[in-house]
């Protein structure tokens, strides 16, 4: 495996308090979310490993307006039927709405000042947001993905950015999922016909790729 620290990014994925924090949405959609939490050490040793190499750094967080305008009513019912409807309050604030304490990614992962957090409406991360673009501008060929839901908004983001021509290394103990066999078959998915979705890899081996001179 080879990489160019110049044209690669990293993307953590909606380390969030929504996701993470036994107050937050999944945990009150009665997801496990000590699942969920098994990512955390994972991303926080990519985090680093990045920042020492001078890696593009993107932390995203799921989170929608808070007039509701871009949660489709499919996403308004799911969660319903879940038990923690979007937008509704919890104890970190409305579920899932931007600027909530809910949103926020964790203390522990926490974005530096300089490094780009972006908020977003969909699953996939380039949908309603400036990912593209930012990617586009830096010249950015290569995307390092980890984060949470592994079935969810890390597979549906993995998926555009292929669609988009990026080549994907999904990082497969950064990533979680409530449901194991999910989190299995995300990753199994993508070595499919030759690897359509890219290559997935430990941390170790991504950390030791960041090293490398
Ligand atoms: C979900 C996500 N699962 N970040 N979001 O609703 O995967």
């Amino acid at each position: 495996m080879t990489f160019d620290a110049s044209t690669t990014a990293l993307l953590a994925i909606d380390m969030q308090r929504d996701f993470l924090d036994p107050r937050g949405y999944a945990a009150l959609a009665g997801l496990d979310i000590s699942l969920l939490q098994a990512a955390i050490p994972g991303v926080a040793k990519l985090l680093a490993a990045a920042r020492e190499a001078g890696i593009f750094i993107v932390h995203t967080r799921e989170a929608n307006a808070p007039d509701l305008s871009d949660v489709p009513p499919e996403f308004l019912d799911a969660t319903t039927r879940s038990g923690a409807r979007v937008g509704s309050a919890g104890p970190l604030g409305r579920l899932l709405i931007r600027g909530e304490a809910g949103t926020a990614i964790i203390d522990e992962l926490a974005p530096l000042p300089h490094e780009v957090a972006i908020d977003k409406p969909g699953f996939s991360a380039f949908e309603g947001t400036a990912l593209g673009a930012m990617l586009q501008m830096r010249g950015i060929r290569t995307l390092i993905l980890c984060g949470i839901t592994t079935e969810v908004c890390v597979s549906s983001t993995l998926r555009t950015a292929v669609d988009r021509g990026f080549r994907c290394i999904t990082v497969r103990d950064a990533c979680a999922s409530a449901f194991p066999e999910l989190h299995a078959a995300a990753l199994a998915m993508i070595g499919v016909e030759g690897g359509l979705f890219g290559q997935v890899a430990s941390v170790q081996e991504i950390c030791a790729l960041f090293a490398a001179p």
